[in-house]
């Protein structure tokens, strides 16, 4: 039988005291998602920067069982467009999901295979409700780190595939100094897939 155990988030980072598996994402992992290709190529050649890293609690992916981690999304910007995760559908797709802000400030992007969309800030103190069938991707759109907790059940699974082929029908980019969130020119629809 399992017995109950704690964490405690290290500050001013927001790392887990205690976790078990590691997750770093470089530029090079998140090819084909950022809107400006040139920007992008010119970025890699220099470096293979950090965007993101996961810090997760690993628990048997059954039903019943919950998973958490804390995700770090360093600040920066490819061309206009802010640091992100790659963002996924969850693979059993009526699994929901929370948030809670920790630290920084940024964006959380979601869509519905039917093509709704929205737009939740994130900040430090503020918990967003992922409901089923709703891919997310977070977005730092401030000038430090932007740390998170995620919870949801464990045998969510995560399906990038969707998202790496048709792309977030939304952006949230830099223009003139102002955070917008604006269409993405890339985006295509599930039946145009090649
Ligand atoms: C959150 C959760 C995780 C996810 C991570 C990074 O912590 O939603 O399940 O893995 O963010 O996002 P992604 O998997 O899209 O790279
Ligand atoms: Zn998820």
């Amino acid at each position: 039988m399992d017995t109950p155990f704690a964490n405690d988030l290290i500050f001013p980072q927001g790392i887990p005291s205690k976790y078990d598996n590691y997750v770093i994402r470089k530029l090079s992992s998140l090819r084909g998602q950022f809107n400006n290709l040139q920007a992008y190529e010119q970025m890699l050649a220099k470096e293979d920067t950090v965007i993101y890293e996961v810090y997760e609690v690993k628990r048997p992916e059954i039903p019943g069982e919950l998973l958490h981690g804390v995700s770090i999304i360093h600040p920066g910007k490819v061309g206009n467009e802010f640091f992100m995760t790659k963002g996924h559908f969850h693979a059993t797709l009526e699994t929901a999901e929370v948030y809670y802000g920790l630290k920084g400030q940024g964006m959380l992007v979601l869509e519905l295979p039917e093509g709704d969309w929205a737009v939740e800030e994130m900040r430090p103190g503020r918990v967003v409700y992922i409901p089923p069938r709703w891919a997310h991707r977070t977005v730092n759109t401030g000038q430090e780190d932007l740390a998170f907790l995620a919870v949801y059940p464990a045998n969510a699974g995560h399906d990038y595939g969707t998202i790496e082929d048709q792309g977030f029908r939304k952006l949230v980019v830099e223009e003139n100094g102002q955070i917008r969130v604006v269409d993405n020119p890339h985006w295509h629809s599930p039946d145009q897939r090649s």
